[in-house]
């Protein structure tokens, strides 16, 4: 089959490393880069870019009629902490942006659309440690909120409709490539850049505040194979737990010292991000996604805190 895809909101911390994974794969021009920016990686003139505001619908459904996609990547959204600093819009955007594309798939007939969740549909109640994929889910941020609601949305077009949608409950994503936009992990990224620029981080999440991490080379690769795998394998439709490493930040700052041993790890007091962090899980139990599609990450902390450190001082 001749793939056609759109990655609505390309130019996040995701979006530029999977829009060049999948231009790797199905040829440039038939991935079609849309955000409201315009991109200004090295990808920028690699394949088609289109504006698009996911909540403006005559233009997506422009975009969509123009392209008639077969694989619909939606990524835009705002996430835990900037979600928290203007709730309203983080529904608006997070929800209404997922109710748009999912009807104009079943308007356009696309195969299968790809949305992302999150370790914030979590909360304060559910287990903390290896959280499974079935338990308590009482998210407490307008985020988790949103992407819990999304995730009951996504099955029931699954269910009501046989839509082809697919979802990883992401963790915390580390990445040199991308800078992160306004979560509660982002601190595990800033760490590597603060480390190499001044050799010395204060950190916004306290010493022992343990979270799901991955590095995102694993992310997009597991996110891309769960595309691929046969529809048939598929037996979650609201969204997958996906599990890669965890740690705390004082464990993040012991592995950097390997590479830098002056390395200096401070903390802050009383930002709102730490109870954000307080109400997710410390890890993740994926056993789902390892039977259904064979997930298996391949960075643990040591080869993700190398790899981070070897290309951040090349860029
Ligand atoms: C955030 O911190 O908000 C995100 C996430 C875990 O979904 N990185």
């Amino acid at each position: 089959m001749n793939e056609k895809i759109l990655v609505l909101g390309s130019n996040g911390q995701i979006g530029t490393e999977l829009v060049t994974a999948l231009r790797k794969g199905y040829g440039n021009d038939n991935v079609v880069a849309c955000d409201i920016r315009r991109p200004d990686y090295e990808t920028k003139n690699a394949g088609p870019f289109e504006f698009v505001n996911v909540l403006d619908k005559e233009i997506l459904k422009d975009i969509f009629q123009k392209y008639k996609p077969t694989q619909v990547y939606l990524l835009a959204a705002l996430l835990s902490a900037t979600g928290e600093q203007n709730p309203k819009l983080a529904w608006d955007l997070n929800m209404n942006g997922l109710l748009n594309v999912l009807d104009l798939a079943l308007i356009f007939k696309t195969a299968k659309v790809y949305w992302p969740s999150s370790i914030a549909v979590f909360g304060p109640n559910s287990p903390k440690d290896a959280t499974p994929q079935y338990c308590t889910m009482d998210p407490n941020t307008v985020y988790g909120i949103s992407k819990l609601a999304g995730e009951r949305w996504c099955e029931y077009y699954n269910q009501k409709y046989n839509l082809d949608v697919r979802s990883i409950r992401y963790p915390g994503l580390i990445s040199w490539k991308a800078a992160p936009g306004g979560g509660t992990t982002d601190y595990a990224i800033h760490i590597f850049h603060e480390a190499l620029k001044k050799g010395s981080y204060a950190s916004f999440l306290s010493a022992t505040t343990e979270l799901p991490m991955m590095y995102m080379d694993d992310a997009i690769r597991g996110t891309i194979e769960l595309m691929d795998a046969p529809a048939d394998q598929i037996s979650i439709r609201s969204s997958y737990n996906f599990g890669g490493v965890h740690f705390t930040p004082e464990v993040l700052a012991a592995e950097i010292r390997k590479h830098m041993p002056d390395f200096k790890l401070s903390y802050t007091e009383n930002d709102p991000r730490q109870e954000i962090a307080n109400s997710w899980p410390k890890s993740i139990d994926d056993n789902f996604a390892r039977k259904d599609w064979a997930w298996k990450p391949e960075f643990d902390l040591a080869r993700m805190t190398e790899d981070m450190l070897v290309n951040l001082k090349k860029s």
